[in-house]
């Protein structure tokens, strides 16, 4: 039944869609399937992905509570309800989170988030956000969307308030053409526990890559993805209601180990909205490796970078007070 993948599988097929559309719309088959089980088929019986219940969440939420025999355990303010789990409501400091209790031994996967974001608050009234984790620590609150800072693992983080620009904007400083970020803004971050996010520059200066999505109060569903195969990190999103994958990150060369749990976690401040996940998708993706690759892929027992920019780099970018 489970055909194994050559290499005109769709590794190939996904290489190809680096650079074309080809891949959104076998994305886009992906969506359409459902959560069916075991290994999914595209084409002339290609297996190519199979969905990892273990570390997977969708509705009804059966596995989802506070007891050990719970695949997944909520933290803070978040609340299942029946058609999605709220990881803070519309109110202000609250925060909340949901771990996976298992941790992930995959090599190559992908995880697909659903999710909404939405509030009373009007344009740059709320906030602030909510975080996806692949973190060695499961469970440990703290001021990062609600997750402990200097984690360890990889972040994903999408942050509807801009607090840099605000604090610019108090300061009557303006940003050097180009260094600006529009809100809501989604970027990445990996850490071996030894930076800080800095919430005040919306982790400006840890950031790997970053793109604008304008995901808030929309009457479509809402998805992101996350995607680590070979070392390389590729997120995209699907936020305009087209069932179409947009670009967003793509960063070669990201080292994480096996053995961590996904998670997901928001906080509110001043400023509030409801952070819904309505699923988490975990697929296991088959990759094939040459013997060079398998001795270049070999595990890891920190998360890095390779080539990684100094976070100072980034921090001599703004312009002096305006005149
Ligand atoms: C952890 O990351 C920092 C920042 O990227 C780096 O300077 C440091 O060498 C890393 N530590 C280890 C043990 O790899
Ligand atoms: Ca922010």
């Amino acid at each position: 039944m489970a055909a194994t993948l050559g290499p005109s599988g769709w590794w190939q097929r996904w290489r190809r869609r680096l650079s074309a559309w080809n891949g959104s719309r076998m994305l886009l088959l992906l969506l359409l399937l459902g959560s069916g089980q075991g290994p999914r088929q595209v084409g002339a019986g290609q297996t190519f992905e199979y969905l990892k219940r273990e570390h997977s969440l969708s509705k009804p939420y059966q596995g989802v509570g506070t007891g050990s025999s719970s695949l997944w355990n909520l933290m803070g303010n978040a609340m299942v309800m029946t058609q999605y789990i709220r990881l803070t409501p519309d109110m202000q400091s609250k925060q909340g989170a949901l771990w996976n209790r298992v941790p992930c031994f995959l090599r190559d996967w992908e995880l697909q988030v659903h999710f909404r974001i939405h509030g009373q608050g009007k344009k740059n009234l709320h906030g602030d956000g909510l975080a996806i984790w692949y973190t060695k620590d499961r469970m440990q609150p703290g001021p990062v969307f609600g997750n402990m800072d200097k984690f360890v693992g990889l972040g994903v983080f999408v942050d509807t308030y801009p607090n840099e620009e605000k604090q610019q904007e108090a300061q009557k400083r303006r940003y050097s053409p180009g260094v600006q970020r529009v809100f809501p803004y989604i970027s990445a971050m990996v850490n071996n526990g030894s930076l800080s996010y800095d919430h005040e520059r919306d982790g400006r200066p840890t950031e790997l890559g970053g793109c604008t999505a304008i995901v808030r109060n929309l009457h479509y569903d809402t998805f992101l993805v996350i995607r680590y195969v070979k070392r390389h990190l590729t997120i995209m999103m699907d936020i305009d209601g087209k069932h179409e994958w947009r670009d967003c990150i793509e960063v070669p060369g990201v080292r994480l180990p096996r053995g961590y749990y996904f998670g997901t976690s928001s906080i509110t401040g001043d400023l509030s909205d409801n952070h819904d996940v309505i699923s988490l998708k975990l697929f296991e993706l088959t990759v094939e490796r040459t013997p060079e690759e398998e001795k270049l892929h070999r595990d890891v027992f920190l998360p890095s970078v390779d080539n990684m920019k100094l976070p100072e780099a980034s921090t001599q970018r703004l312009t002096s007070p305006r005149l």
